[in-house]
């Protein structure tokens, strides 16, 4: 039934996802409006990094089952992973999948099915069909004629955790909400090629709002975390050892604190939610504040503990969003180095094993990237911002003479 599939966006959703369904034996058409990522696919390569994506790439492209180019090409599906940012107001903008749709628009064809993946605010789905139907008065949609229209649209939400995203994208189960029935099952159709965990049915709206709930209720435990953090530094408490025995209780498990909430899903998609529900959604709107607050609280610790010296040397342990990743977009370990550095009052070394070089940001403000033993030798303060797998075996002898801001809690 689905002899050619169509992924709108090669980023780090859509080009795995194109990767796995062309590994499949289908064949795969990558749209990307970025003719660099288009040209480095087509060689085989990738532009992105996700551990063994190159080698599914690779195999995918060279067996000709995975192609990429900057013009949409007819197909019997098309999956739109395009990036849902939000504006200055916190509203999604949903600006890369109008282009997305008024870029398909033109090859649609009837019995075609048309997926959005990106995570969207509930009714973005409606939006999309609304602007293809706009584009296409020779068809007809599910708004208008439900399960009997030309053109199926459904939402199924990526749902894939960063470092893992090809064994996950194969075996987590799918929220699959069609705008009619028949959108539906077509859809599981169409990952039931690739998936093997279960295709859970449901609504459009019900399925963009199951994705933002997902990632709000991980900010609100880790807010909740990070508050305990707080309370427990006033109180003189340790917040590790007070999680750990909570967690003990049959029906309580409570995240861990850290630097702040980074990464482009989970510090963004709630606010998706608090747009659309101003007034009420008060203990969402409030989660993300708290976590976006304990940037600046971790900075004043290490200011704090700078005071002691006459020479402050801080290392600062890992920059990037989360542990054992080399993601440093919107990383709260990132943003707090370069705050400590402009703050001029320190000199400020980084230790971050799964990167060569700094970015600029940090190497303009003088912060140079060094080897954990050189950080150990020279630095008198640590900040502990990420918990990379290398920086949990170092010694306590190594550290017993250093003032430390642990904000993961790995000493
Ligand atoms: N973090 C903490 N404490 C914790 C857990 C995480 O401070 O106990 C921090 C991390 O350090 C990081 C941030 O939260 O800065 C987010 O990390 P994460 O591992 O919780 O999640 P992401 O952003 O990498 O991926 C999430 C996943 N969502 C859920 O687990 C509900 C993933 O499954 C989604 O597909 C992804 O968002 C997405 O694309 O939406």
């Amino acid at each position: 039934m689905f002899k050619k599939v169509s992924v709108i966006g090669l980023g780090y959703i859509g080009l795995p996802t194109a990767a796995v369904i062309a590994s499949r034996g289908m064949d795969v058409i990558g749209v990307d409006v970025n003719q660099h990522a288009v040209d480095t696919i087509n060689a085989g390569n990738v532009h992105i990094i996700e551990p063994d994506l190159d080698i599914v790439v690779r195999s995918a492209v060279q067996a000709g089952n995975l192609r990429a180019t900057t013009i949409p090409e007819k197909a019997d599906a098309f999956m739109v992973a395009v990036p849902t940012p939000f504006k200055e107001n916190y509203e999604a903008d949903l600006s890369y999948i109008e282009s997305a749709a008024k870029a398909i628009a033109p090859v649609l064809e009837k019995g075609n099915l048309v997926i959005l993946e990106s995570t969207s605010p509930v009714g973005a789905t409606e939006e999309l069909a609304k602007w293809l139907a706009e584009a296409r008065s020779d068809l007809t949609f599910p708004q208008t004629h439900g399960s009997e229209a030309d053109i199926n649209v459904a939402h199924c939400p990526e749902r894939v955790l960063p470092g893992h995203v090809l064994r996950e994208l194969v075996e987590n189960d799918r929220v699959i909400g069609g705008m009619s029935s028949a959108c539906s099952e077509k859809a599981v159709k169409l990952y039931k090629t690739f998936v093997a965990g279960e295709c859970l049915l449901t609504t459009a709206r019900t399925a963009e709002m199951a994705k933002l709930t997902e990632n709000s209720f991980r900010d609100v435990n880790i807010a909740f975390a990070n508050e305990l953090s707080m309370i427990c530094d006033k109180l003189n408490i340790d917040v590790w050892e007070l999680i750990k025995l909570a967690n003990r209780h049959p029906r309580v498990n409570i995240l861990n604190p850290g630097p702040g909430v980074g990464g482009h899903c989970i510090a963004v998609d709630p606010w998706f939610i608090v747009s659309s529900a101003p007034d009420t959604a008060k203990l969402i709107r409030q989660a993300r504040e708290v976590n976006d607050s304990k940037p600046y609280y971790v900075l004043n610790q290490i200011l704090e503990a700078l005071e002691q010296f006459k020479k402050p040397i801080v290392a600062c342990l890992g920059i990037a969003f989360k542990a054992d990743i080399d993601d440093l977009r919107e990383s709260p370990a990132l943003d707090i180095t370069k705050m400590l550095a402009e703050k001029n009052c320190a000199k400020v070394l980084v230790v971050e094993p799964n990167i060569t070089k700094l970015p600029e940001s940090l190497s303009k403000l003088g912060v140079e990237l060094v080897a954990l033993e050189d950080a150990l030798a020279q630095s008198n303060t640590l900040a502990v911002l990420v918990d990379h797998k290398e920086f949990k075996s170092i010694a306590p002898e190594q550290i017993a003479k250093k003032v430390i801001v642990d904000s993961r809690g790995i000493f």
